[in-house]
């Protein structure tokens, strides 16, 4: 044991301290998960870094897909029951998300390998704003195999109806959050299906919970990044195949 002198050792002007056990880096990479909660903290104070920090520890232990349906989900929708109840203000949850848009940005996957791959649009139906879940389909198609053309939120229908015909893509995916934009994802998916040369069309976002969309005669609907993810793979693959979409 060390004694008072040695650890404090006033005579020779600076303080000694007791030598510190050796670091293994395996271990230091290891420890605990940073928790939802932590990770919306981290975005409500807009601190990119720290919130970057935590999502790629996340990601380095789960696939993409589902740290983006679990921990990040899971942290957002904290930052809205938060806003809700008025603990934190309409200010705090916007800066969240625009940190999380930060951070995803960060985290993005290459782009590089995709681009060989065939195409995808993604679009937010007709005055839908939430763009996060936009996003991180983006970065689960860019790992399927997809060159990605995130066109955001709020696009038109007839305006994403030109874009794809133009651009003929594989695959298009829709988001909606609420049933409030049933007729116009309905409207759009309709217009879609009319092309002569139709592509795979995917319908997901928080809608996919709340409203039944079986009759929409579409390819895939959901809320899962995990289960989307396995539908891309298996088209990108198709379609490097036949050369054609599915
Ligand atoms: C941030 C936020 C906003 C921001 C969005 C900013 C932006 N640039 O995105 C702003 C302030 C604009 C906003 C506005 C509104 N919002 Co808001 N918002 C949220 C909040 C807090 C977080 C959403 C988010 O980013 N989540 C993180 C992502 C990763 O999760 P996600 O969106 O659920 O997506 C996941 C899946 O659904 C999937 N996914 C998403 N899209 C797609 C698409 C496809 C094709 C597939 C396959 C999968 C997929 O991937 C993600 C990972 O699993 C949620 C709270 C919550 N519980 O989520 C409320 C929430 C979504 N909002 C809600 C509401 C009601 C509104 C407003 C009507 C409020 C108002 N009175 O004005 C408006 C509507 C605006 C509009 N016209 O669209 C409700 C929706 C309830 C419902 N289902 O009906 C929620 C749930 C809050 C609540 N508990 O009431 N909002």
């Amino acid at each position: 044991m060390l004694s008072c002198a040695a650890v404090n050792d006033e005579s020779r002007g600076t303080p000694s301290l007791p030598p510190l056990p050796p670091v293994d880096p395996a271990r230091a990479a290891g420890g605990a998960d940073v928790t939802p909660e932590a990770f919306a903290g981290f975005l409500t104070d807009g601190d990119t870094e720290v919130a970057a920090w935590a999502l790629r520890r996340m990601l380095a232990r789960r696939s993409r897909a589902e740290v983006y349906d679990t921990f990040v989900r899971a942290a957002m929708r904290l930052v809205g029951e938060r806003w809700l109840t008025g603990r934190w203000t309409i200010s705090e949850e916007h800066l969240a998300t625009r940190t999380l848009v930060r951070v995803l940005a960060e985290v993005a996957p290459d782009p590089g390998a995709g681009r060989l791959g065939p195409g995808a649009v993604l679009a937010g139906v007709s005055g839908e704003e939430h763009s996060v879940g936009i996003i991180a389909l983006g970065h689960i198609l860019t790992e399927a195999g997809f060159d990605v053309a995130d066109l955001g939120a709020d696009v038109p229908a007839d305006d994403l109806v030109r874009y794809v015909a133009k651009t003929g893509p594989g695959l298009v995916a829709i988001a909606a959050s609420t049933n409030v934009r049933e007729e116009v994802l309905r409207d759009t998916v309709t217009a879609l299906q009319a092309l002569p040369r139709r592509p795979a069309i995917v319908v997901g976002g928080r809608i996919a919970e709340v409203a039944d969309l079986t009759d929409l005669g579409v390819d895939w609907t959901g809320s899962s990044l995990v289960e989307v993810a396995r539908f891309a793979s298996g088209l990108a693959a198709r379609i490097g195949t036949d050369g054609a979409s599915a």
